[in-house]
């Protein structure tokens, strides 16, 4: 079977969030996010400095026009529009990304925005955070200063990024005996009421804007053929991914993950409206993040959950232990596709890894470049079964602090020093071998992929 050849207008991107790549996290009236307050894995960069994006995006962006990029996924940090996440607005906040944008046009970068990346303002946690409805409010009114000050500049907007993780996070915690679950599953809950009310502004108001959620979605297999391994998959499956396109698009919880919720006595509390206010929100895209696939076997009796997690024998690890699964992919990408009937963007896809610095200023990735080029040839195939995916945005554009293990985990094209782990180093920009071989790829529009 020839291959497909990927869209003229394709969306090779690639991606950064706010908190881990601009650092300047008190300057120019910007407040704390939760990200600022949190303490660190011991021996881990905090996000305080991060690549210094907020100086250095004009160097950056001229890289990433080097690079061919046709566009460029980032978050918008909320506490630099509203410090406290409401009240007055920032005004310098806004003037910060609307350098960022004129920037990118210089470059014909088109700008995928990002509303909320895990960084909810400091201000509002202090008052239950997402489990207090106050901040679906909050939301929306940030979220309509950004959209009507931006637009039409801005298309490509997602609400929130990975939502699910956010909510995995959260009742991990309150296994841990931080929360409840029931506090997760509310929390969860205002968050899609929340984002409905953006989509639908944006519909109304600005109806250029392509909006919709950016949750990580992953393959999820049963360990065995046993019957009982396959249930718990299916179980995992209905609650880790499929909960979070099936309230936002379809505009309903599926029944496995409600029917969970109730047997811990934690469906949420919805307001009279809540239901009629998710469904009458139409996402445009399905945006999403995609690195691994995850393996389950059916639990026992020690076990919280009905599924649990175990390593998959067929699968390589990267060296953080995370499964490098290309065919997960396009598994996901048909999943999605049979179910949601969307078109899609990428918003994350990539391999961290320890790069190496050599004294000539070189870093040479092969394992990065294998990783990218096995997921982006997976995402060929699946283009040419007809599944529409219109951008693809690695993670990262540029080396950034991770979520939860520091610098040294890096993901980008560009390398960037920051000297030992809490350093700042120089920050002089390094471009990696994956630099050249993605600008190949933008070159030849996948073509050579
Ligand atoms: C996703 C997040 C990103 C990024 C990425 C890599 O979950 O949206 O913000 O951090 O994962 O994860 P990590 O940094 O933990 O390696």
């Amino acid at each position: 079977m020839a291959l497909a050849d990927f869209p003229h207008d394709f969306l090779w991107g690639a991606s950064t969030s706010a908190y881990q790549y601009e650092g300047a996290y008190n300057e120019d009236g910007k407040g704390l996010s939760v990200q600022d307050v949190a303490t660190p894995p011991a021996g881990t960069a905090n996000f305080q400095l991060t690549s210094d994006g907020y100086h250095r995006y004009p160097e950056d962006f001229a890289l990433f026009g080097e690079m061919g990029m046709k566009s460029y996924r980032f978050s918008i940090a909320w506490t630099r529009i509203f410090p406290n996440g409401t009240g007055e607005v920032n005004q310098a906040g806004l003037d910060y990304y609307q350098h960022v944008l004129d920037e990118l046009k210089k470059y014909h970068i088109e700008p995928v925005a990002t509303l909320f990346h895990f960084d909810l303002p400091a201000a509002l946690q202090k008052q239950g955070g997402w489990a207090n409805r106050a901040t679906i409010e909050a939301f929306v009114n940030y979220a309509k200063v950004v959209l009507d000050h931006f637009s039409p500049q801005i298309t490509y907007y997602q609400t929130i990024n990975e939502q699910n993780m956010l909510f995995q996070g959260a009742v991990f915690a309150a296994f841990k005996g931080h929360g409840t679950f029931k506090d997760a599953v509310q929390a969860n809950h205002n968050m899609f009421v929340a984002a409905a009310k953006v989509i639908t502004y944006a519909h109304e108001n600005h109806p250029e804007i392509k909006i919709g959620p950016a949750p990580n979605l992953v393959a999820i297999y049963p360990l065995t053929a046993r019957p009982g391994d396959v249930l718990a998959a299916n179980t995992y499956d209905s609650i880790r991914n499929l909960l979070f396109g099936d309230v936002t698009i379809l505009g309903r919880y599926n029944h496995v993950a409600w029917h969970l919720f109730e047997q811990f006595h934690a469906a949420p509390d919805l307001a009279p409206d809540d239901m009629a206010t998710i469904a009458a929100a139409h996402p445009d895209l399905l945006y999403f993040n995609y690195y691994n696939s995850e393996t389950v076997r059916a639990a026992d009796s020690s076990d919280m959950l009905p599924f649990k997690k175990v390593l998959n024998p067929f699968i390589n690890q990267n060296e953080f232990g995370w499964d490098i699964d290309p065919e997960g992919f396009r598994v996901t990408l048909r999943q999605l596709y049979d179910r949601y009937n969307l078109p899609m963007i990428i918003t994350e896809n990539g391999l961290g890894a320890h790069d190496t610095l050599t004294d000539d200023g070189q870093v040479h990735d092969p394992y990065r470049i294998k990783y990218l080029n096995d997921h982006i040839y997976q995402m060929r195939l699946a283009i040419g079964e007809g599944i529409p995916v219109i951008g693809y945005h690695p993670w990262s554009a540029i080396d950034l602090v991770s979520t939860h293990q520091g610098f040294v985990k890096r993901y980008g094209f560009i390398y960037v020093d920051r000297g030992e782990e809490n350093d700042s180093g120089t920050l002089k920009r390094y471009k990696k071998d994956s630099f050249a071989w993605y600008k190949d790829v933008i070159a030849h529009n996948g073509d050579n992929v």
